[in-house]
């Protein structure tokens, strides 16, 4: 239902997105500027979550040349196992529990993830956006 929301066309649009759920990131990147401190990358969290064997959003916007720590919580009670060629990572979140992973910086587009318990059905990306630059 929230599919829509998510099926976000052109890239004027998914910036605006960007910008609108990335406002946090904004501030710490402004005040670090070019020499991202380890502490300002600490400070971005996006959050996925995992509701009846699907990855919630479905598509996750996330900015391009940054680190940032990818928040993974499984909210149903049995396990699954965020995994991603693409991005290298493979992670098992139990049940009712949730999990971190360190990304980036990661060059601009999709990067494509599943749960490998439920691969039918917990299917999803990551879009990594360029924003502008100072
Ligand atoms: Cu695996």
């Amino acid at each position: 239902m929230t599919r829509q929301f998510f099926k976000i066309t052109t890239p004027v649009l998914r910036l605006a997105l960007l910008l609108s759920l990335g406002g946090f990131w904004v501030v710490t990147s402004m005040a670090s500027a070019k020499n991202q401190t380890a502490e300002s990358a600490e400070a971005l969290v996006f959050t996925l979550r995992i509701k009846d064997h699907l990855f919630i959003p479905a598509e996750l916007l996330v900015p391009a040349n940054t680190r940032f720590r990818l928040r993974i919580v499984n909210e149903d009670a049995t396990a699954e196992e965020f995994e991603s060629a693409s991005l290298n990572r493979e992670k098992v979140i139990m049940g009712r529990s949730e999990g971190i992973i360190h990304l980036g910086p990661l060059a601009p587009g999709e990067y494509s993830f599943f749960g490998e318990f439920n691969p039918r059905t917990a299917l999803g990306r990551l879009i990594v956006s360029e924003t502008g630059h100072d």
